[in-house]
């Protein structure tokens, strides 16, 4: 009988889809949740057929060679930043990704945090926390934003983004996109969008959010000249990747009441966020929490073991990715 395949398996999963996965291998799995450091990632993944992984384990060059066996890394996430793409290719090793399953859940927390931040939520309900309601008058803090008939500025017109722009119509707010390429004037029309150019979207919006994939280009893209061309009145949502966003630049923004509000999902840092951004009340912060939901977190990781188990077999899988 065939050897079963050696599989890392990153995070701890639903008890029930590490007992499928151990049916057919032999699983090392990371029952604490323990953060990876590069050392003890590399030593890992040195004699695995396959590892299982989130974005929050970088996989580079140095540990694909020093991994005979490896034949496919299977991420549990749609981005795949934490990917080096060049060097899977170089290195001959299969990499997938989980896309469309967390669209509309990943879509759906964009809203949350935007109308969250808008509307000032999470700082609304601290002040009723520390006992302030009963002392204000209606024209008072905490005053806050509209969604409605508001000009939405999508910066990534991917999947997540047109399902963003699908929720804005019902809202009547007013869509506007910016991408790498355009949508056709089909697509355009179904999301009810309109493309613009950079500048524009950042002058002219009123909720600004980004979900486009990290790149080396798009690296700090969001910085001080980006925040000062937005309305004072707009607001910031990154559910993309936190290195988009120049931190210390938002906060000072933030600080400066220069824009009104940001709503984070993501951080560079994560799972640290810096003091700068915690020290202000005009931000909401989420622990890159945009997919969790229990279906759809059972759903990736379930995409994510398909891909894993049809690359060990020699099929293609189903989200394979292109170096
Ligand atoms: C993941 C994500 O939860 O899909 C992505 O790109 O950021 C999230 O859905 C996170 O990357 C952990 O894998």
């Amino acid at each position: 009988t065939a050897q079963k395949p050696k599989i890392l398996l990153a995070r701890s999963v639903f008890p029930d889809l590490l007992a499928e996965l151990e049916k057919v291998a032999i699983v090392q799995s990371n029952q604490d949740d323990h953060l990876w450091n590069a050392v003890d990632l590399k030593a890992a993944l040195a004699d695995k057929d396959a590892a299982i992984i989130t974005g929050s384990e970088r996989i580079d060059a140095d540990m694909l060679k020093a991994s005979p066996q490896l034949k496919i890394v299977s991420n549990i996430a749609v981005g795949y930043n934490n990917l080096d793409m060049p060097a899977f290719k170089a290195a001959n090793v299969m990499a997938t990704n989980t896309p469309d399953v967390l669209t509309d859940t990943t879509a759906d927390f964009g809203f949350t945090l935007m109308m969250a931040t808008a509307r000032r939520l999470t700082e609304s309900e601290h002040w009723l926390r520390a006992g302030h309601w009963g002392k204000f008058s209606i024209c008072d803090a905490p005053l806050s934003m509209d969604i409605h008939h508001s000009t939405l500025g999508i910066m990534g017109m991917g999947r997540i983004g047109q399902a963003i722009a699908k929720r804005a119509r019902g809202f009547n707010m007013k869509v506007t996109y910016f991408n790498r390429s355009r949508l056709s004037e089909d697509l355009e029309k179904e999301c009810g969008a309109t493309y613009v150019d950079r500048e524009t979207l950042l002058k002219q919006s009123d909720h600004i959010i980004l979900v486009m994939p990290y790149t080396p280009e798009n690296h700090h893209l969001f910085g001080e000249k980006e925040l000062n061309l937005m309305k004072p009145t707009a607001t910031l949502v990154n559910i993309a990747r936190g290195g988009i966003v120049d931190e210390l630049a938002l906060a000072k923004a933030l600080k400066e009441n220069k824009i009104f509000g940001a709503g984070l999902d993501v951080f560079e840092g994560e799972p640290k966020v810096i003091p700068e951004l915690l020290a202000l009340k005009n931000v909401v912060l989420a622990p890159h929490m945009a997919s969790a939901t229990e279906k759809t977190r059972r759903a990736m990781i379930q995409l994510a073991i398909k891909n894993c188990l049809a690359g060990l077999n020699g099929q293609t899988p189903p989200n394979l990715l292109k170096a």
